[in-house]
């Protein structure tokens, strides 16, 4: 497998706790590289296009709401098998069916506020890190 690059965002319940470190480490502890990083709070219409794929889900306005509740922080992630490794360190989306030692099964407060997103593949990452990120900012 090469070398990967994949989006992640520590989400405003996880920096209103103070966990952007506890969280960046367990990913770097996973093997992953953070190669960009910034921390951002973004507007509801960021929020909104950001999770478009989502807008007719019935979620989609508290999912909204919370993810410009607060700061963010979104990185770009490399390394082996950096996507499917992200979801595994991640975890369920649902902490209550997340995997012991996971992110989200350590830190998620709720489905909605479940600490930490995810790039779910190739297309989506590379649409996500050109989302927030320019190609300058992003130092491998
Ligand atoms: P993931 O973040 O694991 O990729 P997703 O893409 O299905 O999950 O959903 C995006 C986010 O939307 C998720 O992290 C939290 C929120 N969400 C998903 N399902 C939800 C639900 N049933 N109720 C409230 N928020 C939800
Ligand atoms: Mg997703």
């Amino acid at each position: 497998m090469a070398i990967e690059r994949t989006f992640s965002m520590i989400k405003p319940d996880a920096t209103a706790r103070n966990l952007t470190g506890a969280i960046t480490k367990m990913l770097e502890d996973a093997g992953l590289r953070v190669i960009a990083s910034k921390r951002v709070w973004m507007s509801r219409r960021q929020a909104e296009g950001f999770y478009a794929v989502h807008k007719d889900r019935p979620f989609f306005n508290e999912l909204c709401e919370f993810m410009s509740s607060g700061p963010t922080v979104v990185q770009v992630l490399e390394g082996e098998n950096a996507i499917a490794r992200n979801r595994e360190i991640m975890g369920a989306t649902n902490p209550a069916e997340a995997a012991e030692g996971t992110i989200r099964k350590l830190y998620a407060k709720s489905i909605g506020e479940n600490s930490v997103h995810g790039s779910d593949g190739p297309e989506t990452a590379a649409q996500e890190i050109a989302y927030w990120f320019a190609e300058t900012e992003i130092v491998g």
